[in-house]
């Protein structure tokens, strides 16, 4: 009667459980959107360069195992709770010890430990040790917009970027360029930082002022920009399309209002762009000795 009792409740767990893994599972994919926040999304942006990558499938691998030890573990509970209350069980075992149990509760969590840092130490290693630069952009935090100059080979280039208002983006509109869907509401700008696909770009981010952080959710990528300190990301984009981040460090208030737009263009349309951007943006005497300086320590 008890076993019955048992089984169907062991039964139950695992069909919940089978249904939350396929409900998470179907949902990854279908409300996620490239660049940006879908309304309604649910789970990570979809993400398109090898750390970001990475970084999805990492995630849903831990949360897969976590699920499973949540559910065996409640299991458990369940078991001792229905065979082993006061009225089920009324003389209770006086064993305090059991060798082979007590060394499996402690050698298995080990085990599974040791599985998760094998991945999480690449990824660890993936992210911090980039591969060689093909472009090298600094990336300067103000508070509160973002600056960006390119090295010598790019021509040196260098420019601020400032969130769009909606006035400006109404302007735009008027003006013929584009529809107002281009301009996403607080994130889109008036200057991009525009980069080829399938580059390695390393970006050296610093703080002008206070402290930042340059995060961009598709590209699995968040630095400190801190003051007086250079610090090191990178991607490789494996897509085309426009990639939005934000500011993610508190910084005054303007923090909200300092969004991060990176558009991966192919090889041809990055050259056209960057034609053009020699032109609108002149690069200043000094910057680009320094910028080669840095390639070269590099
Ligand atoms: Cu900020």
């Amino acid at each position: 009667m008890a076993l019955t009792r048992i089984n169907l409740v062991q039964r139950g767990m695992l069909a919940l459980g089978g249904a939350l893994l396929a409900a998470l599972s179907s949902a990854a994919p279908a409300h996620a959107g490239y660049g940006q926040p879908d309304p309604w999304q649910m789970f990570l942006q979809n993400t398109v360069t090898p750390v970001g990558d990475f970084i999805t499938s990492f995630h849903w691998g831990l949360l897969y195992t976590i699920t499973a030890i949540t559910i065996f573990v409640l299991a458990l509970l369940v078991i001792v709770v229905i065979k082993f209350n006061a009225k089920a069980n009324p003389v209770p075992s006086k064993t305090t010890h059991h060798v082979g149990l007590e060394v499996a509760w402690t050698l298995i969590p080990v085990l599974i430990l040791v599985v998760i840092a094998v991945p999480s130490l690449r990824l660890l290693k993936m992210d911090v040790v980039p591969p060689p630069a093909d472009i090298t952009i600094k990336v300067s935090g103000h508070a509160w917009y973002w600056a960006y100059k390119y090295p010598q080979s790019e021509g040196g280039i260098e420019f601020d970027s400032r969130m769009l208002t909606e006035s400006d983006v109404a302007d735009l509109v008027k003006k013929g360029k584009g529809k107002k869907e281009d301009y996403p509401r607080l994130l889109a700008v008036d200057n991009e930082v525009v980069v080829p696909i399938n580059k390695v770009v390393v970006l050296q981010v610093t703080g002008a002022d206070v402290i930042h952080s340059f995060a961009v959710p598709s590209f699995g990528m968040k630095i400190d920009a801190m003051p007086g300190r250079l610090n090191q990301a990178w991607f490789k984009a494996t897509r085309e399309g426009v990639y939005y981040g934000q500011c993610s460090e508190l910084c005054g208030k303007d923090h909200a209002f300092m969004p991060i737009a990176i558009r991966v263009l192919s090889q041809e349309k990055y050259a056209a762009w960057l034609a053009e951007a020699k032109k609108k943006f002149a690069a200043k005497d000094e910057a680009p000795a320094r910028l080669a300086a840095n390639e070269t320590a590099r």
